[in-house]
């Protein structure tokens, strides 16, 4: 059909009356859910250990941003924060907590096949990580949440693992050796500092802050994201960019809650997921960007060049460990992969 003056007149009015209707609409609507009675509106609750403004922050927020946007405001997602990981692992499998986003530190204990995620210097790097996770053996690790009475959404990131403590600059294996570690609440990380000659202690995250300040351990590891975001400069004096282990993080979900989803609440959360995935990832890699320059503004003092082989060398008889004990197959698979495109 030719578009023609009377008719484009009649076409721009049309437009212009559909543009007003679709205004209208969309007002009504937006009233229509502001509207919506509180009654009428389910409240859902994630929670993350660390501050708000950090990546794990960046991915709740997002994933609440986007979820009560697809769901037009039939939901209202609050986001709290719970530094002890394996308490909300339990509170997601009796349903008390509808999501959560930690790191794998604790899930092992829940999900023995993360497990394999965690041996140390297993990724090359970010890009290795994030394309193992984002395909076939990061798919087949969450579906085998949902055999321990858990939903696991999507990877998220942490990151890599790097060392602090407050007695001596660590350059080598050698100088580990008799430091108190803390370390989350993961046999493989465990058995890798042991091997070293560190004395690792598990404890949760909340713990952490007063344990360095009272001497109760010398160091801890984690991501320069969390070193920043949770000002453990001001606890550790020196930083060794050991990056010992990549971190992943994971959006896991209480099957209860995702059985009340109809199928198109399930597939907002889905997508709300992704807008998580890709929020964490990009403050990490920011965080990645500037983060050592900040610590060291701030008076750390940091070792760079460490030496990835000696390292994995000490570790030899943790990695014969874990060849018996975790999924031998599946951690050779891993180390074949390719990165990420
Ligand atoms: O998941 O416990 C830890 O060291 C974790 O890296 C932290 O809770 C973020």
């Amino acid at each position: 059909m030719a578009v023609t003056r009377s008719s484009r007149l009649a076409g721009w009015l049309a437009a212009a009356g559909t543009a007003a209707a679709r205004v209208v609409l969309a007002a009504v609507g937006a009233l229509a859910v502001a509207a919506l009675p509180a009654s009428a509106q389910t409240t859902l609750t994630i929670q993350h250990p660390l501050p708000l403004n950090s990546h794990y922050g960046a991915g709740a927020s997002a994933f609440k941003d986007a979820f009560e946007r697809l769901t037009d405001g039939r939901y209202r997602v609050v986001v709290q924060r719970n530094d002890n990981e394996r308490e909300m692992m339990e509170s997601l499998q009796i349903g008390t907590l509808d999501f959560s986003v930690s790191s794998t530190g604790p899930v092992g204990n829940f999900v023995p096949e993360s497990k394999n995620l965690d041996v140390p210097f297993l990724f090359r790097d970010t890009a290795h990580a994030r394309g193992v996770l984002d395909g076939d053996i990061g798919n087949e690790i969450l579906a085998a949440f949902e055999r321990r009475g858990l939903t696991g959404v999507i990877w998220l990131e942490n990151g890599f693992r790097h060392l602090t403590n407050s007695r001596r600059p660590v350059v080598t294996p050698d100088d580990i050796k008799g430091l108190k570690i803390r370390t989350m609440e993961n046999q493989v990380h465990m058995r890798a500092f042991e091997t070293l000659g560190a004395l690792p202690t598990p404890m949760t995250f909340s713990e952490i802050i007063t344990a360095l300040q009272q001497g109760t351990v010398d160091g801890q590891e984690n991501p320069i994201t969390v070193i920043v975001s949770n000002n453990l400069d001001q606890v550790q004096k020196y930083l060794s960019l050991t990056g010992h282990v990549y971190s992943p993080a994971v959006l896991v979900a209480a099957p209860a809650t995702v059985a009340r989803f109809s199928a198109a609440d399930r597939a907002a959360m889905i997508e709300a997921a992704r807008a998580a995935q890709t929020a964490n990832r990009d403050r990490v890699s920011a965080d990645e960007a500037t983060g050592v320059a900040e610590l060291r503004r701030r008076g750390m003092s940091v070792v760079t060049d460490i030496d990835r082989a000696k390292f994995e060398a000490a570790l030899a008889p943790a990695y014969a460990v874990y060849a018996k004990e975790l999924d031998g197959n599946l951690i050779a698979r891993i180390r074949a992969a390719a990165p990420s495109q």
